[in-house]
């Protein structure tokens, strides 16, 4: 044991009327919803880079963190797992997720990287042993270092490509051997300042190769996990070629990858497209590509990724909704990709934060199920469309131009307009919450 969590006792459920901070009251892991207990349907996740590798830098001012393994040593990567698995172990949370640079030093060249990362690799696997921890999903950081500064796959040098394509190979190796469930794929800089510079076709072929490279090699390991992309519309780069779900299914059909790789949609990354979470996630739904969340919470005045964590129960309900309707989670899960704000410097913020997040994410979850359960908002939408299921309805798809004309004028069609009730079933939304 180290002391970092020195005084903080593990986090239990102890319902509604609870005065304890380290307690939740919604989330009780074993609870049954919709005939499968809460943490089935949530799987929960703490994201290594956020808790354990963010220094609490902004574009003002750097370092406001002071934790005792912020050293580029081995020693110090293993000081970090040591805490982060105290912490998934005080929370409770049944997974995680990194990226290779979260979780080794730097090596002075790719293969001392790969050794440092193999090392770590290794030493996770005795801790989720002992601990029952699992991993939700590995990823390879392909954005931080200068090397990446013009893209991974989509980079102008072809060194770059081969460097990030190695990169690739080894954290999904990492991924396999740590019994990961699914294998995420952020574009980081993967899009492009001005055009001036780019070679946006080029840079496609360049993305859509990559991707057809994991896939095969996912199927070469025997990987049984999923692959999922995260869309995000901008930032780091302007214009980012994975902007939202709807761009990358159109990306996936481009290089025949629709049947192969699945979606991790953030909420923060779904507002700044300009959606809403519920939207991205119905798109995927309907797709058939929905695969994981990236839980957090972006500030609706800033114009930047914040990631602060989840707190607003109506908003994960809606969310949980379309997960449900989605038929819930298979390999994906809920990942807290949400870091404290600078000024939140004690290990209890890193606590407390994942407990209210997690409280916020079962509250909306169970106001989701009743709502699903109830059925009255799928009744109101399925008699939006009835009409669809009369005969009639159903023969005009089938139809052709000439022959609709030929029966509206027979029938004298003429349409009447039919109130949407937006306002009426937003009140019966709130009466969950
Ligand atoms: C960046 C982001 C990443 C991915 C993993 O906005 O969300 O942390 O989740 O690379
Ligand atoms: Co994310």
């Amino acid at each position: 044991m180290t002391d970092f969590f020195k005084g903080i006792p593990a986090v239990t459920y102890e319902g509604l009327d609870s005065d304890n901070d380290y307690a939740f009251r919604h989330y009780n892991p074993d609870e049954v919803v919709m005939g499968k207990a809460m943490k089935d349907h949530l799987r929960f996740a703490a994201a290594y880079w956020h808790s354990f590798a963010w220094l609490g830098g902004d574009p003002f001012g750097g370092q406001t963190f002071d934790r005792p393994w912020f050293d580029d040593t081995m020693d110090a990567a293993r000081l970090k797992a040591d805490v982060a698995f105290e912490m998934f172990q005080i929370l409770g949370v049944p997974y995680f997720c990194f990226h290779d640079a979260d979780v080794r030093p730097e090596g002075d060249s790719f293969a001392q990287s790969t050794k440092n990362l193999e090392q770590i690799v290794d030493y996770f696997a005795e801790k989720m042993d002992a601990t029952g921890v699992k991993l939700l999903w590995g990823t390879a950081n392909l954005f931080s270092h200068k090397r990446f500064m013009s893209g991974a796959a989509t980079n102008p040098d072809p060194d770059v490509f081969a460097y990030s394509a190695a990169t690739i190979k080894t954290c999904m190796d990492a991924t396999m051997k740590l019994g990961g469930e699914n294998y995420v794929l952020w574009g980081g800089r993967e899009g492009y300042e001005t055009l001036l510079n780019t070679d946006m076709g080029r840079e496609r072929q360049q993305a859509g190769r990559m991707l057809q490279m994991v896939v095969d090699y996912k199927h070469k390991m025997g990987f049984k996990g999923a692959i999922l992309i995260e869309p995000k519309p901008q930032e780091p780069t302007k214009h980012q070629y994975d902007y939202d779900v709807a761009t990358v299914y159109g990306f996936l059909k481009d290089f025949g990858l629709e049947g192969e790789v699945q979606m991790n949609i953030e909420q923060g990354h779904a507002i700044l497209a300009g959606h809403s979470f519920e939207h991205e996630l119905a798109v995927a739904r309907e797709l058939g590509i929905f695969g994981s969340i990236d839980m957090n919470r972006n500030d609706y005045q800033s114009g930047w990724d914040t990631d602060q964590f989840p707190n607003n129960v109506p908003e994960m309900a809606l969310a949980y909704y379309e997960v449900l309707r989605a038929g819930g989670f298979t390999t994906g899960g809920t990942n807290f990709d949400a870091k404290l704000r600078r000024q939140s410097l004690d290990p209890e913020d890193l606590i407390l934060a994942h407990v209210g997040g997690m409280d916020a994410c079962a509250a909306g979850m169970k106001a989701a199920a009743a709502m699903l359960e109830d059925g009255k908002l799928e009744a109101a939408r399925n008699d939006r469309y009835a009409g669809w299921d009369t005969p009639d309805g159903r023969a005009l798809l089938n139809s052709d131009l000439h022959g609709i004309m030929q029966k509206v004028l027979a029938d004298g069609t003429d349409p009447q307009p039919r109130s949407g009730r937006q306002e009426r079933l937003e009140n019966l939304v709130n009466r969950y919450l």
